[in-house]
Formats: structure tokens, sequence, C-alpha cells
């Protein structure tokens, strides 16, 4: 059976992007897969957290993961840092990445720019993200388009370590959505929406009330002309409303474009289509928020089984790399 790995951050709430570009996936593939997902706790801690912020954010993602339909009885779910098998893992493909390929991660220049302090681990991030993948013998990885990069990366490092090391590790394959791929922000498109980035206005939370959705649909930037028409270079912001539109509603932005003639329509039309999506997440998120001992208990055994599948992988790739074992 196909084996599916992928993992979110606990660094803010989720938004629309996480879930049009990766989550939506996520959930399908749990029906027809063997689908391992991660709420990645120790990726948080590369940049600048609160402590008490990040234990909450990871209880509350594991139940915004279940509103949105993962089901523990259909895919494993489990937190990174209770699988102590990844940290682990980490060194062993830190050893086998190169610094300039490491070098090259557009998500380490995105996030390292501009700021005082720039983690090791900031850096060695793709690193930990081939373990998580690697330790599953994952044929496939359900991510948004800004993760090419980093599963790209997976394969080079899965393909070097066979190469030097013997088989070892199963080389896997991004899987990204043809539409809601890369939402962007509603006040700044040129950027892709994100749960850390300070940009209340620009990014729709899964848990927006529709009120608030409405009114960050309407201030989305557009542009002076009032035509409706996919063209990302040119008209970015329409685009991306399209874009939002088509993939909240299973079209293409091209077809979501039909019979839309003015600006005004089709954010009213975008916001219909998002506040109608969300509205059984919100639903179901409140009622699962009401019992965090429940969450805690099917994590634990997320974690068992997870531990599991990793561990044996870790041990082959110990013995071929070459560590004594007593
Ligand atoms: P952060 O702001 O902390 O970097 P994020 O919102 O980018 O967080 P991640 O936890 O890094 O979210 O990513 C979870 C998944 O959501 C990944 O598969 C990622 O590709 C996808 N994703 C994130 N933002 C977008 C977006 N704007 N459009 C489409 N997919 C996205
Ligand atoms: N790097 C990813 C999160 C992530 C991930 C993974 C995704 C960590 N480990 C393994 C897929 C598979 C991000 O920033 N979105």
């Amino acid at each position: 059976m196909t084996r599916v790995f992928s993992g979110i951050k606990p660094s803010g709430s989720v938004q629309l992007g996480n879930y049009l570009g990766a989550l939506q996936n996520w959930v399908l593939m749990q029906e027809e897969t063997d689908a391992v997902y991660c709420v990645v706790d120790l990726h948080a801690l590369t940049v600048l957290h609160d402590p008490e912020e990040l234990k909450s954010s990871t209880l509350s993602l594991t139940q915004m993961l279940m509103a949105v339909g993962l089901d523990p009885e259909r895919c494993i779910l489990f937190v990174q840092s209770h699988v102590k098998e990844h940290a682990e893992c980490a060194w062993l493909m830190e050893c086998t990445a190169a610094f300039g390929e490491l070098r090259r991660m557009t998500q380490f220049k995105d996030k390292s720019t501009g700021n005082d302090f720039v983690s090791a681990g900031l850096f060695t991030y793709p690193a930990l993200q081939a373990a998580d993948i690697l330790l599953y013998d994952t044929n496939q990885v359900p991510v948004g388009e800004d993760q090419r990069q980093h599963i790209e990366l997976t394969r080079d490092i899965a393909i070097r370590f066979n190469s030097r090391f013997g088989e070892t590790f199963t080389v896997p394959e991004a899987v990204i959505p043809s539409s809601g791929a890369r939402v962007m922000d509603l006040q700044h498109p040129e950027k892709k929406m994100s749960k850390s980035e300070d940009s209340p206005q620009g990014t729709i939370l899964l848990l927006d009330p529709p009120d608030v959705i409405e009114k960050k649909v309407k201030r989305a930037v557009t542009d002076s002309d009032d035509e409706v028409f996919f063209d990302i270079e040119n008209k970015p912001g329409v685009s991306n409303l399209l874009s939002i539109l088509g993939a909240a509603t299973g079209k293409t932005p091209q077809e979501a474009s039909k019979g839309i003639e003015r600006y005004g329509d089709l954010k009213s039309a975008t916001s219909e289509a998002v506040i109608e999506l969300l509205k059984p997440v919100q639903e179901k998120y409140f009622d699962l928020a009401d019992d965090p001992a429940e969450t805690n208990r099917l994590i634990a055994k997320g974690a068992e089984k997870a531990r599991e599948v990793a561990s044996a992988t870790l041990s082959r790739a110990q013995e071929n790399i070459g560590l004594f074992k007593h």
C-alpha cells in the first residue's frame, strides 16, 4: 500500500492556505493509503517562540486536524517530539545533506532575512524534515507548492544515502494540488498566506467567524480596473481570489471566473464559498476542543504506532551507516 507522510507546524492558528494547499489532500489520502500525519513541534522551535503558547498550539492544532476530517482510526496522527527517532535520525540526515544544498533553500532565506537571531536549527530544518519523511518509507508527501524544494532535497538525501551505504530509504515524491497550492496573502498578494506572518487582515484563519471572513475578502487588494480574469502576473490579487474560489468549490480558477464580471461579485462569491467550506470544520473543532483528555489519549496512541515504524527504519539506517551495535 502507498505510504503517505506529511507535517504541519504548531506555529499559529491554521490558515486557509494550509487547508487548500495541504490538509484537504491529507483527508482524501487517508482513505486509500497508509497515511501518517505529524504535528511538527520540533520544527516550530527553529524560530523564537513562547513555550506555553507552543504547548497549547500543539493541542489545538491536533484538534483542528481532526476537525478538518483526519480520523485517527484511518491514519496515524501524532506529535513529532513524542517519537524520539525523528531527532535522532535528523543527525544522520544533517551528515548526509551538503551545506551548499541547505544554503540554497528559499524557506531559509525568507525566514532568516531581517531577523537579529537566526538559529542553526532554522538552517538545518530541511534535514529534520527529511528524517520525518524517510523514517516512514514514504512514497508520497502531500504539501503546498512552497514545500516542493524541501521534498526535492529529501529525495536527493535518500538517493545519496542509499548509494553510499546501501538500499535504506524509499525515495518519496511531492503531491501538490492543481488549485490552492499557493494561496497568497489578501493584503500582499506577492507573499504566500502564512500562519506566523503578522498580517491579520491578509490571512483567513479556519476559525474566523463568517463576518470576519467577509470583511477580510471585501478588503482584499485587487487593482484599478474592474475586469475579472486569471492572470497571476498582471492581476495577482484578483487571481488569488479566483484560486481561492476555485479551490473552495472544486474548480480551476478559470472555471471559477465564468459568469463573474465585477470585483464586488467576485468578492461576495469568494467569501460565501469560504464560509460554506469552513462551517462544518468550525462546528467540529468546537466539539473537540471541549474534550482535551480524549485528544491526549488519541495522540499517545498515534505516537505508539508511529514509533513502531520509525524505530525499525532508524535501526536499519544506523546499521548501514556504520554505527556499532552492542
Ligand atoms: P509558518 O507561517 O509558521 O511558516 P505556514 O502557514 O507556512 O506556517 P506550515 O506549517 O509551514 O504552514 O505548512 C503546513 C502545510 O501547509 C504545508 O504543506 C505547506 O506547504 C502548506 N501551506 C502553507 N501555506 C500555504 C499557502 N499559502 N498556500 C498553500 N499551501 C500552504
Ligand atoms: N517544512 C514543512 C513542515 C514539515 C513537513 C514535514 C511537511 C515538517 N516535516 C514532513 C511534509 C513532510 C513546512 O514548513 N510546511
